[in-house]
C-alpha cells in the first residue's frame, strides 16, 4: 500500500526542481513492490525517528523506512478546466492522487518567466484552486442531474439525501469554495468518495520563497502551510551528511525543508504508523487511521492476514525503555492482542500467523 501527493501549481513556480530534489531521496524500489516505478513518480522515505532507535536497540543496521509517493504534476493554468494547456490530462492526474501539495511562487527573478506577469502569490493560489473548483463543479452538476432525472420516477429517501448533498457541494463550489468546506455527515461519505472530488483531497501549500527568505517567518493567508526554497533544498541533496548538518545548524534549523514537506504531507493523509523491530531489522510500515491487527498483518504478506492468530504489541517508547523484547516481556508490557485490535500510530508489532 502506498499512498501519493500530486505537486501542482502554475509553470515555472518550482515545481520540477522541488521533485527532483525530492527524487534524490529515492528509496530501493525492491522493498516496495507496491510503488509505482514512472519518470514522474518519486518513492520518498517518511523520516522517523523510532525506528532509527529501535535500531540501535536490535543492533541493526537495516532501517527500511515508510514511504509516501511524490508525483510531479505538470502544466495546470488558468483554462485547465476548460481544456487549456495540457487541461483535462492534468486534472485525472490530480484525481489519483490522495492529497495535494500545491507550490506558490513567492520569489522574484527577473530571468524566470512568470505566467501572469508577476509574483502574486494569493492570486496564483485562487487561480489554480479555481481550476480546481470548476473541474468538481463539472463532476457535481453531471451527477446531479442524473440522479435529478432517477428521482422522478423514485420515492427513495436515499436519492433525495444524495440530491441535497450535491446541491449543498454545488452552492459551495459555485461561490468558489472547496468542497472540503462543505460539512458531510456519515451517510454523505460514499457519494463523496464516489465523487473523488479534486478540491475535497487535503492541500498543504507550499511557499517557494526566495534564498534570503527562507529564515524569516512569513505568514500567508492559506493554511496549513509551510515555506521553502526549492532552489536550496536542490543544493542540499548535493551536500554530505556532515556538511547538510553544519548548514542547517547555521541557519538555527532542525530539519531541511524537503523532511518537512515529507513529514507535513504524510500528517496530512491521516495515517499511522506501525514498527516491525527485531535483529534484523527495525521497519516502518503505513495503515489508515482505524485498520484492525488482521488487516495491518495483511499489508506485510496477504499470507500474515489469512493466517492472522494474534498479535504481540508494545508502544515503542516502552519497548525502548524496557530495553528490548525480552525484558518487556519479563516485566509484563507485551500485550496480546487479537482480530479486532486496531492498531495505533508507532505499535511495535509482531504478528503470529499459522
Ligand atoms: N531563484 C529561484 N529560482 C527557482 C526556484 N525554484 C525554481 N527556480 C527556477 O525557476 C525555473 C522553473 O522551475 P521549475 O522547477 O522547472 O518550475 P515548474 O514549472 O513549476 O516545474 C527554473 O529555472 C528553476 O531553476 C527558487 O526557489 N529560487
Ligand atoms: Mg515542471
Amino acid at each position: 500500500m502506498s499512498f501519493s501527493i500530486g505537486i501542482v501549481g502554475m509553470p515555472n513556480v518550482g515545481k520540477s526542481t522541488l521533485f527532483t530534489a525530492l527524487t534524490k531521496k529515492q528509496v530501493d524500489a525492491a522493498n516496495y513492490p507496491f510503488c509505482t516505478i514512472e519518470p514522474n513518480v518519486g518513492v520518498v522515505p517518511v523520516p522517523d525517528e523510532r525506528i532509527v532507535k529501535l535500531a540501535e536497540l536490535y543492533h541493526t543496521e537495516k532501517i527500511i523506512p515508510t514511504v509516501i509517493e511524490f508525483v510531479d504534476i505538470a502544466g495546470l493554468v488558468k483554462g485547465a478546466s476548460r481544456g487549456e494547456g495540457l487541461g483535462n490530462k492534468f486534472l485525472s492526474h490530480i484525481r489519483e492522487v490522495d492529497a495535494i501539495v500545491e507550490v506558490v511562487r513567492d520569489f522574484e527573478n527577473g530571468d524566470i518567466i512568470h505566467v501572469a506577469g508577476k509574483v502574486d502569490p494569493e492570486e496564483d493560489v485562487k487561480t489554480i484552486n479555481l481550476e480546481l473548483i470548476l473541474a468538481d463543479l463539472e463532476t457535481v452538476s453531471a451527477s446531479l442531474n442524473r440522479l435529478q432525472k432517477q428521482a422522478k420516477a423514485s420515492t427513495d429517501k436515499k436519492l433525495f439525501r444524495q440530491i441535497d448533498f450535491l446541491k449543498k457541494l454545488n452552492q459551495a463550489l459555485e461561490s468558489e469554495k472547496l468542497a472540503g468546506s462543505v460539512e458531510a455527515g456519515e451517510e454523505d461519505l460514499p457519494l463523496l468518495k464516489e465523487l473523488n472530488l479534486l478540491t475535497n483531497k487535503p492541500i498543504l501549500y507550499v511557499y517557494n520563497v526566495a534564498e534570503e527568505d527562507i529564515d524569516k517567518q512569513k505568514d500567508y493567508p492559506r493554511k496549513p502551510f509551510l515555506t521553502i526554497s526549492a532552489k536550496i533544498e536542490a543544493e542540499l541533496t548535493a551536500l554530505p551528511e556532515n556538511e547538510l548538518q553544519e548548514y542547517l545548524q547555521s541557519l538555527g534549523l532542525k530539519k531541511t525543508g524537503l523532511d518537512r514537506l515529507i513529514t507535513e504531507a504524510y500528517q496530512m493523509l491521516n495515517l499511522i504508523t506501525f514498527i516491525t523491530a527485531g535483529p534484523k531489522e527495525a521497519r516502518a510500515w503505513t495503515c489508515k487511521k482505524g485498520t484492525l491487527a488482521p488487516q495491518a498483518a495483511g499489508i506485510i504478506h496477504s499470507d500474515f492476514e489469512a493466517g492472522f492468530i494474534r498479535a504481540e504489541v508494545i508502544g515503542w517508547e516502552e519497548l525502548l525503555k524496557a530495553g528490548g523484547d525480552v525484558k518487556a516481556k519479563e516485566l509484563g508490557l507485551m500485550r496480546m492482542e487479537g482480530k479486532d485490535y486496531e492498531i495505533q500510530d508507532g505499535d511495535v508489532v509482531h504478528f503470529h500467523f499459522s
